[in-house]
């Protein structure tokens, strides 16, 4: 990492240093910025949602922007270069919105609602709830583009969106805490990604009771 910013910082001088910093501190704020977006959106469901149905979908949203140095890192095992256009072409995950619902249905819901607003491009789907990964990952991901205002100029900025429900959400913050487990034993590691690929399939199951106990809930109140 500290050889790959030498050699980016050499020959450059001070004053292309600081306009690079600015430019890339300006790029972080329209991705903060898409991101307000993205969450605002979701909120305005949710709260429609509460007024028409007298539900929230929503259980919670976290929003994060990608720091600079898993930034340089991502750069770097793509083999790309520092600069904020390797940036915009290549990385689609610089600002994050993370919808987290009680049941699986309103996943697919939210992502149908955002999708057909008007001023929001859908880039790319991955359904990892439909096609979970090998290791149990479920979620719903969707690469996204929105308009940001500026005083002259409109600006298209990406955000990635994550949907899961609560199950889904803990399973893997479990998951990712193991992952950096590189101290444990072997064995141990071995044996408890085994019963979390266990906990993965309990969980499908729990998503899939809730809902369909909700289904008859919802049925018997139409009644
Ligand atoms: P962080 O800190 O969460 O951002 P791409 O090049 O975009 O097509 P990429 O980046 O592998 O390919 O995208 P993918 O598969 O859609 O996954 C991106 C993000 O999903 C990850 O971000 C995680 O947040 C989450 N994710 C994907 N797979 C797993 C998994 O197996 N376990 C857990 N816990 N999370 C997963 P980052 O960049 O890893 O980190």
């Amino acid at each position: 990492m500290r050889e790959q910013l030498e050699k980016f910082l050499s020959g450059k001088t001070e004053e292309e240093l600081v306009g690079m910093m600015n430019s890339t501190k300006t790029l972080m704020a329209y991705y903060r910025c898409a991101m307000y977006e993205i969450e605002t959106k979701f909120r305005v469901l949710n709260e429609q949602f509460s007024l028409r149905h007298e539900r929230n979908p929503i259980e919670s949203i976290k929003t994060r922007i990608k720091s600079i140095e898993s930034i340089q890192g991502k750069l770097k095992r793509k083999n790309l270069p520092f600069s904020n256009e390797a940036v915009e072409a290549n990385l689609n995950d610089i600002a994050g919105v993370r919808v987290i619902c009680g049941f699986l249905e309103d996943i697919y819901l939210l992502a149908d609602c955002l999708i057909q607003q008007d001023d929001v491009r859908l880039i790319k789907m991955k359904d990892y709830i439909k096609n979970p990964k090998p290791n149990g990952y479920r979620s719903l991901h969707l690469i996204v583009e929105i308009p940001i205002f500026l005083a002259d100029e409109k600006k298209y900025i990406k955000v990635e969106v994550q949907l899961r429900t609560i199950a889904m959400e803990s399973w893997a913050n479990l998951e990712h805490r193991l992952r950096y487990k590189k101290e444990l034993d072997e064995n141990i590691l071995m044996e408890t990604a085994n019963e979390l690929s266990e906990c993965a399939s309990i969980s499908n199951l729990l998503d899939e009771k809730m809902q369909k106990i909700r289904d008859i809930i919802e049925s018997l109140e139409r009644l």
